[in-house]
């Protein structure tokens, strides 16, 4: 099955008589226990489950319509050329569902852009929900998910508010490897961005996790590692343990990171502002800071902290951005 079948399921009887303009809003989402590796490449079905948290300030704005000839992408006011990357990649998903035309893409985000802080995420499952405007199918969140999906896998998280499970699955079209909810409500969780190198990506996560997943020999090790934090963090976010969840969440990201050092040839995202971060976060913790990294596809830090010792938090990260 590829994704023009998937697509074809999940859109059964819904028509493409589009309205004049569809346009929706969705957050991005920070995982607490990481998505490395896909079991499918064309589907975006990735090796073991994740648990991320969705941040509720830094969100993505999205335009969609209609228009004869070529795609447009405008990003915060900017037209990116066809051959962008980011605008590559919206153009090659919307083929999934145009007729006969193109279409104008306007995208206003607030996720710092040089963060490469989880911006397809939010920018997937925005393009979804504008197109479900576009074309009045009224799909539910679980079939938006799973189409955001086959755009980036971590866009299926962002779908949902607070604490999200994207469940593996084991069906070979997909169709169990959905996001869901958790049943949990803790209103004193919090993420903070700390932007530390605006430095290009050296190499996209699409690309690394394939590297990793073929060449890297702690790459075995992995899927193991995320049933263990998994359970951990899942508890622990039920218990709203921060103690609990923040060295899972840590160690997680560590573990992901030390999975693509040993990729041939290595992938190291860190810059030295990294790792001098990274020990500021442990100095932080070892003066009794409450305070825990993680890290993604790039060289910044996010830091999972909770509400009341955020005023200590901002004061030894003056950088950190909230949205809020
Ligand atoms: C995550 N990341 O769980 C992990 C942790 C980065 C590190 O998902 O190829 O843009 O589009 O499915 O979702 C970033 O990769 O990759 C990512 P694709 P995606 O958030």
């Amino acid at each position: 099955m590829n994704k023009h079948d998937v697509v074809k399921r999940i859109l059964t009887d819904r028509s493409y008589q589009p309205e004049a303009a569809g346009t929706a809003t969705a957050p991005a989402n920070i995982a607490l226990c990481k998505y490395w590796g896909k079991r499918n490449e064309e589907l975006n079905l990735p090796v073991t489950s994740s648990l991320s948290y969705t941040l509720p300030h830094f969100t993505t704005t999205t335009r969609v319509e209609p228009r004869d000839g070529a795609d447009t992408v405008t990003l915060n006011g900017t037209l990116l050329p066809a051959e962008d990357p980011f605008a590559a990649r919206l153009s090659a998903f919307l083929d999934l569902f145009r007729t006969d035309h193109g279409y104008a893409v306007d995208t206003q985000t607030s996720i710092p852009i040089a963060a490469g802080v989880a911006s397809s995420s939010s920018g997937f499952a925005a393009l979804v929900l504008a197109l479900n405007d576009l074309y009045r199918w009224e799909l539910d969140r679980t079939d938006c998910s799973l189409l955001a999906r086959l755009g980036s896998g971590s866009a299926c998280r962002s779908l949902f508010d607070h604490f999200v499970e994207w469940h593996a699955g084991t069906a070979l079209d997909g169709m169990d490897s959905v996001a869901e909810p958790l049943n949990v409500s803790w209103p004193d969780f919090r993420i903070g961005l700390w932007c530390l190198s605006p430095a290009p990506k050296p190499v996209g996560s699409r690309t690394a996790m394939r590297r990793t997943r073929e060449t890297s020999a702690l790459y075995d090790a992995w899927p193991q590692q995320v049933e263990h934090d998994l359970t951990l963090i899942r508890a622990a976010v039920y218990a709203r343990d921060l103690e609990q969840l923040g060295p899972a969440a840590e160690s997680n990201a560590l573990a992901m990171h030390a999975t693509m050092l040993a990729a041939r040839p290595p992938i190291l995202y860190w810059q030295s502002a990294t790792i001098g971060g990274l020990h500021q976060v442990w100095t932080a913790r070892a003066a009794g800071i409450p305070v825990y990294a993680t890290m993604d596809a790039g060289p910044n830090i996010k830091l999972i902290y909770c509400a009341d010792t955020e005023p200590l938090v901002r004061e030894h990260f003056p950088d950190m951005q909230t949205g809020a």
